[in-house]
């Protein structure tokens, strides 16, 4: 084994979450070295550099990773990467960004996880706050890493932090005075040995939680009791299903929500909410508002003005256009089948489903008893068309395209006036896109451009 010289921190990845880490680290006086496999990372780098932070881009060196003294990967870097094998059969440690900003952090923090609903649910929280007159930092998997709060200067006084699983695999300290689970579903089964290893991996944001503590938890999770009875912390349960929701401590009605904490009986009605509906949405209200009355005894009012104040999220059912009585939505955040099936239950029929991307081990016949209630034809799209053409053949129509202008066209050309055309790929965006809002940009362009072709 050869000598470590001087043991630095290795930042692997200089996205987002990357390039945040390494300033943070160098602002703590930190040796700090930051590699990307992305040659097109350079420009990043460079910024690195005017810090005094070394960088290798474009290429990972075993050798940097061998002789550093704690790996701290992205997010998005499975933790099975040969070289950060490697690296820990050498000896060197590895540490996460939830791991990195706990160490750090003094405000207290609201952490919310679950396959869906998460940025629906931090947004909410974080508007209910400010209603009540708090000033939350919103940020992780929503998209400002964490560590930013600890570098601004500014006055905020509460965490709200989105996290995924990702994140909570690397996590050994983090421990949120709210944890919050808002459902689980099959999602990124290329990154987990088994589902039952994404399911421990977001029940363990409550691993670290004591007494004083609070978990905020969805009773229909699959596993809750036996889950609930391994959680030291105070548990709040939150149900939509008729059969449990009466003795929880949030009752979702079709038009309110009930709330019965020991002191605190508000009831929030939702019925007048366009851009919250389903029953999907009304569960996310439910565990913001738990949330919040667990860190402190905010007023209904507050927490009324907060969710009316809530618009609605890029890429999640956002309306693009109608276009000869025929409407497109956008849900390209849809990245798994559980999204999906909450998007087509919107709609109910008439649905042009543009369907594909990259698969995380996606199982489409989860979504065969839907799409065979609502949807008129598949488009499929992406690195699955095979995967997709193979699984719906026989319940609709499945067009393939291989652009999503072709998308869009095949979509246009299927659908009749009062028709939806539906981006909702419960896949990941990268076999095409870099992310998924870039995926939703341009089938926005697409359709707007349409248009412009009809008037030809
Ligand atoms: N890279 C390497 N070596 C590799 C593989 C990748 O250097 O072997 C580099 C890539 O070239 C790229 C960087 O790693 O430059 C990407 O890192 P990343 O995938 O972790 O992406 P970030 O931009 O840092 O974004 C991450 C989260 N991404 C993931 O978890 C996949 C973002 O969540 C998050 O918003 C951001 O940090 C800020 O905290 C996105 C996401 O898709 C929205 N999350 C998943 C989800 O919601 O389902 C978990």
């Amino acid at each position: 084994m050869k000598k470590k010289t001087s043991p630095y921190f290795l930042v692997i990845g200089l996205g987002a979450s990357g390039v945040s880490m390494a300033k943070f680290l160098c602002s703590k006086g930190k040796s700090v070295v930051a590699t990307d496999i992305d040659a097109g990372r350079a420009s990043t780098a460079k910024e690195l550099n005017a810090l005094g932070i070394r960088t290798e881009i474009g290429f990972h060196d075993p050798d940097t990773f061998n002789r550093a003294g704690t790996l701290i990967p992205s997010p998005g870097i499975p933790l099975t990467h040969a070289l950060i094998r490697e690296a820990l059969a050498h000896g060197v440690d590895l540490m996460g960004e939830l791991d990195v900003f706990a160490a750090y952090n003094t405000l207290p923090v609201i952490a919310i996880t679950g396959t869906n609903g998460k940025t629906t649910t931090t947004t909410l929280i974080g508007e209910m706050l400010r209603a009540c007159g708090r000033n939350p930092f919103v940020g992780g998997n929503i998209g400002t890493p964490l560590v930013e709060n600890l570098m601004a200067p500014g006055h905020t006084d509460v965490v709200v932090a989105e996290i995924s699983s990702f994140q909570l695999d690397l996590s050994k300290t983090f421990r949120p005075e709210v944890g919050v689970l808002l459902n689980i579903s099959e999602d990124h089964l290329d990154r987990y040995a088994s589902y039952e290893a994404y399911e421990d991996s977001k029940w363990s944001l409550f691993k670290n939680q004591t007494p004083s503590d609070t978990a905020v938890i969805n009773r229909a999770v699959n596993g809750f009791d036996t889950a609930v009875s391994k959680i030291r912390s105070r548990i709040i349960d939150f149900s939509s299903d008729p059969n449990t929701r009466e003795n929880c401590s949030a009752d979702i009605r079709d038009t309110e929500i009930r709330i019965r904490l020991k002191d605190l009986t508000p009831t929030l009605r939702t019925d007048h909410l366009k851009e919250l509906q389903g029953a999907h949405n009304r569960e996310n209200i439910a565990a913001a508002a738990l949330a919040c009355l667990a860190l402190d005894h905010f007023p209904v009012e507050g927490l009324s003005k907060g969710i009316a104040s809530f618009k609605n999220l890029s890429h999640r059912m956002e309306f693009v256009k109608t276009i000869r009585g025929i409407s497109f939505y956008d849900d390209s955040k849809a990245t798994n089948t559980d999204a999906v099936v909450r998007a087509l239950d919107c709609f109910k029929k008439n649905i042009i489903l543009i369907l594909g991307g990259r698969e995380k081990g996606t199982d489409f016949t989860l979504l065969v008893r839907d799409v065979r209630k609502s949807v008129k034809t598949i488009v499929s799209l992406g690195e699955s068309r095979a995967h997709v053409r193979e699984t719906f053949q026989g319940i609709c129509p499945v067009i393939e395209a291989e652009t999503m202008q072709e998308a869009v066209e095949k979509g246009y050309a299927s659908a009749l006036p009062g028709d939806v055309v539906l981006l909702s790929p419960a896949c990941a965006s990268f076999d095409m896109f870099d992310n998924y809002a870039h995926r939703g940009r341009e089938f926005a362009v697409r359709v707007k451009g349409l248009e412009d072709h009809l008037h030809d």
